[in-house]
């Protein structure tokens, strides 16, 4: 296997995905990505190990790529003149670099002012064309639904069974990384397509034999935009974590049937608990993933603190989505900042070196 077919799902999984001899093999150079060692954390929190899989490092800065470089290719495959997606950003972001790369055009549908700076200014740059509404993301994913049955149009959310196929290579990764599935997987939660994926990926590759056991699946999802632990729809989903603002998920099913038949949870953590897991990652391990991604994190911590034991075991935490996609909220933690002339003395004084 070449060094760049490593970078490419299509080409390194393809035993396991939907590849015909028509698929269009396009690649943006996803997958392969990291899993990290934790310095600080994993230790802290006496765990045996614990790893980060820095999904932010695929091409557009999201875990979004793996799903959509197959659930496009598969839309060319079967004639599709345009690609069409709602989106809390990341989605979004990634379909129009991959319509750019096959040169279809994109429409996006996204929730008026809640989708992060760095997102948007994606879908812009690849030439999307955005319709944002006055409403939330499951209104957008509604009418997106809708507008997809026009014939030519391909709706690339993660209601297409193609974009599972591509996320659950994520699970694959880290059992060729670990030699071993983990013993628990911790992954943010929204529309609840990943979790989904990575059950189905862990099961096909121990079928595959290719690992002995499964890991606990479990996810967190924002305490305002918390569906599935309340068990109900909610219908004016709130956090600060914008990719996660989500109040009826399309894959509730999935998350469900992941979280049961793994013996997993799925939980809440506050916007509070969010921020800090976030700042943590960052400060601590040099790690900068959006908010929604510290959702992992935060939950695995407010476990441990709830009393879970967790020593001994492995955990792998999923970082979805890049921090620089969010500069905002990056902005919000206090920082040590001087203002000085241009001036060695002056700095120095600044400082308090001299
Ligand atoms: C960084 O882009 O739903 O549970 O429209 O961007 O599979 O939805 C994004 C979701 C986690 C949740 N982390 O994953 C979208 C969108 C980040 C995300 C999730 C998202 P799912």
């Amino acid at each position: 296997m070449s060094e760049t077919s490593s970078r490419f799902i299509l080409e390194r999984y393809a035993e396991f995905l939907p590849v015909t001899d028509k698929t269009p093999m396009v690649t943006l150079g996803e997958c392969g990505t990291p899993l990290v060692r934790s310095r600080v954390l994993g230790p802290e929190l006496g765990l045996e190990a614990l790893y980060f899989k820095l999904e932010y490092t695929n091409p557009t800065g999201s875990f979004k790529d793996r799903g959509m470089v197959m659930a496009v290719a598969k839309a060319i495959e079967a004639g599709a003149e345009a690609l069409l997606c709602a989106s809390t950003g990341n989605t979004s972001a990634s379909a129009a670099a991959y319509a750019a790369r096959h040169g279809v055009p994109s429409y996006v549908i996204v929730p008026a002012g809640r989708i992060a700076m760095g997102k948007l200014a994606q879908a812009v740059v690849h030439g999307a064309e955005i319709v944002a509404i006055e409403g939330s993301f499951d209104d957008a994913l509604n009418i997106a639904r809708q507008l997809g049955e026009r014939p030519g149009i391909a709706l690339v959310n993660s209601v297409n069974p193609y974009r599972i196929q591509g996320q659950k290579t994520g699970a694959f990764e880290i059992v060729d990384d670990l030699g071993e599935a983990p013993d628990l997987l911790c992954i943010p939660v929204g529309n609840a397509g990943n979790i989904t994926a990575y059950w189905r990926g862990f099961n096909e590759y121990r079928q595959a034999e290719r690992s002995t056991r499964l890991p606990k699946m479990w996810g967190f999802q924002a305490a305002g935009a918390a569906p599935l632990v309340l068990g109900h729809p909610v219908a004016n989903p709130e956090t600060i974590a914008t990719a996660i603002r989500i109040g009826n998920p399309a894959s509730w099913d999935g998350a469900v049937n992941a979280r049961d038949e793994s013996q997993g949870m799925i939980d809440s953590v506050t916007d509070d608990e969010i921020l800090e897991a976030y700042r943590r990652i960052a400060s601590d391990e040099g790690l900068f993933c959006e908010p929604a991604s510290a959702a992992s994190l935060a939950g695995l911590i407010k476990q441990v603190a709830a009393g879970q034991r967790v020593e001994g075991l492995t955990a792998v935490c999923i970082l979805t989505g890049n921090g620089l996609k969010d500069p905002d909220t990056a902005l919000k933690i206090e920082a040590v900042q001087h203002q000085a002339p241009a001036d060695l003395a002056a700095v120095e004084r600044e400082l308090g070196w001299n």
